[in-house]
């Protein structure tokens, strides 16, 4: 199952294809439905205004409510997946739903992740899992492999207002398409550029995106912790 680790510090990402049992595709969606049934918040209070309206909702920083979600984000998948690629124990730093609304799902620019925590940090692992299969059609993934070694730095990003959010690439690229199974784990750097397309479908698309950290992200000035830094029991 975990077969693909091997190429994570000179790709920048491994795909876990087919990772998540039938319950915990569960677990993750019926945590994602309870949210979408909530009105819709784009961000603020901290967060960024990375949200547009239903055609890209961001679901963040919940899972406390949700005990087997929290389970599920500390357990044993995500230790073998953790270890796998940061090859030392990690911890949770951030968690949210991606949900692309049917027929009317945004796009998502090219970025890093690490370009959004807006001070120097540690690079983390991004967790995307496809909680619905993952087609160029409803909004999959692009990524453009990296070696995390010889580029080991956030690249320049620009904040795009109309669309609310950062764009770190303007090249020609148009990336690989991380198309996959509702159940498969793209688990990619933070330094690894990356974009989703338009959901076109008359279904939604929905992801689950968690980040780990090898340490606590903290603001290097006041010190104050970003989000969470809870150990991955295993
Ligand atoms: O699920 C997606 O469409 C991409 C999400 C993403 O790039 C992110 O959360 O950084």
């Amino acid at each position: 199952m975990l077969d693909t680790q091997t190429g994570f510090r000179s790709q920048g990402y491994a795909v876990f294809e087919d990772a998540l049992s039938e319950d915990e595709l569960n677990v993750l969606r019926a945590a994602c439905q309870t949210l979408l049934d909530e009105p819709i918040d784009d961000g603020g209070n901290g967060r960024h205004k990375i949200g547009l309206g239903a055609a890209r909702r961001f679901l963040a920083h919940r899972h406390e409510e949700f005990p087997a979600v929290e389970a599920f984000l500390l357990g044993p998948l995500i230790d073998r997946i953790t270890q796998g690629c940061l090859e030392q124990p990690a911890m949770l730093f951030n968690e949210q739903f991606v949900v692309k609304g049917a027929g009317k799902g945004a796009s998502f620019a090219w970025h890093q992740d690490g370009a959004y925590v807006g001070y120097d940090h540690t690079p983390y692992l991004t967790v995307w899992i496809a909680l619905d299969d993952a087609t160029e059609e409803n909004g999959c993934v692009y990524l453009l492999p990296r070696d995390l070694d010889a580029k080991p730095d956030l690249d320049p990003h620009e904040w795009q207002d109309e669309t609310n959010e950062l764009n770190g690439y303007f090249g020609d690229e148009s990336g690989i398409p991380m198309t996959c199974k509702a159940g498969t784990v793209v688990a990619f750097s933070s330094l690894t550029l990356h974009r989703s397309g338009a959901n076109t479908t008359p279904n939604p698309r929905r992801a689950y995106v968690c980040q780990y950290s090898v340490e606590p992200i903290k603001d290097p000035e006041t010190g104050e912790l970003k989000r969470f830094a809870k150990p991955v029991t295993g």
